[in-house]
């Protein structure tokens, strides 16, 4: 209820932004008895968050502590979808909206976007998103431990699994990718022996970068024989799954940043297999529209 409240509160004081912001004498004049609306202000000093177990959610705090320029901000949870629906809504009015964004994510093909500069780093610079394995996979699950050790595909290939799942599952959607790109999973695969309905546990976040990945591998790991499962749990709990042996693999840690505290956490208790992706980014991400190009440009709440 409070949530609703706040955005009547935004697009309320919004509107009377884009008042301001056409410039002619007419309405500056129909304006003169009103203060001019930072970007700041219309916002409410609210970034538009996602699940609060995301490693975008601590990222964000963390920079609301280490911008001087952010005192006084807040981060809303939501959902991802919620986030989208959100910005969807934003874009239709041209209205200013913030949001904890990261790609691969089909949101900067539909609308035209931008990351806020991040002039501390605190969002990181390129994110990998790595494959990590339960410590005896190697002895125990030799076949799955080689294959998940090869697994190593482009942000392309996972915006096309991401692509088809809009309009399929991502079931389909991994098995059509993996039959265009024979050539590559046959390497994965090539040599290794295959198993008997061997039970697989792959761990995994709700986030549709990992429903492509997660998706994928379950489909190769199949091939080779295994019955696999996906878990989607929060990225805490799929490093602690992975670190107590409840689950055999994930596919899911972005690295070295967004879930860089977690991996620190349980590093010792797991065995990193290295990227099998890179070139992934988060940050701070506003519609192109919008007058401002960094986190910097943002004023603290007085
Ligand atoms: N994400 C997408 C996740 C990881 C994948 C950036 C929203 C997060 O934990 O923040």
């Amino acid at each position: 209820m409070k949530y609703v409240k706040t955005i009547g509160a935004t697009f309320g004081v919004a509107a009377s932004l884009v008042l301001a912001g056409c410039g002619d004498n007419t309405s500056q004049g129909t304006q003169s008895n009103e203060e001019q609306v930072s970007i700041s202000q219309a916002l409410d000093y609210t970034i538009t968050g996602i699940e609060p177990g995301a490693g975008m959610m601590q990222l964000t705090e963390m920079a609301l502590n280490e911008y001087e320029n952010l005192k006084g901000w807040k981060v809303s949870e939501s959902s991802t979808a919620g986030m989208l629906t959100m910005l969807d809504k934003a874009i239709q009015s041209e209205e200013p909206i913030i949001v904890t964004g990261w790609n691969p994510h089909w949101k900067f093909a539909t609308y035209d976007l931008k990351y806020l500069e991040d002039p501390k780093g605190t969002f990181g610079e390129v994110e990998n998103i790595n494959t990590i394995v339960r410590k005896d996979l190697k002895e125990e699950h030799p076949t799955a431990y080689e294959m998940l050790d090869r697994f190593y595909w482009e942000p392309e290939d996972m915006e096309q699994v991401m692509l088809d799942a809009q309009t399929v599952t991502f079931e389909e959607a991994a098995k059509k990718w993996a039959e265009q790109n024979q050539e590559k999973v046959n390497e994965w695969m090539e040599g290794l022996q295959s198993v008997n309905g061997e039970k697989f546990e792959l761990v995994s976040t709700p986030w549709e970068t990992e429903e492509a990945s997660s998706h994928v591998v379950k489909f190769v790991l199949e091939q080779l024989g295994y019955d696999v499962t996906i878990t989607p749990v929060d990225p805490i709990i799929m490093f602690q799954a992975i670190a107590n042996g409840e689950g055999d693999a994930s596919v899911a840690p972005w690295l070295p940043v967004t879930h860089g505290s977690f991996y620190e956490q349980y590093k010792d208790d797991i065995i990193d297999l290295g990227e099998n992706l890179v070139g992934a980014k988060v940050g701070l991400v506003v519609p192109s529209y919008m007058d401002i190009d960094s986190i910097e440009d943002l004023e603290p709440k007085e």
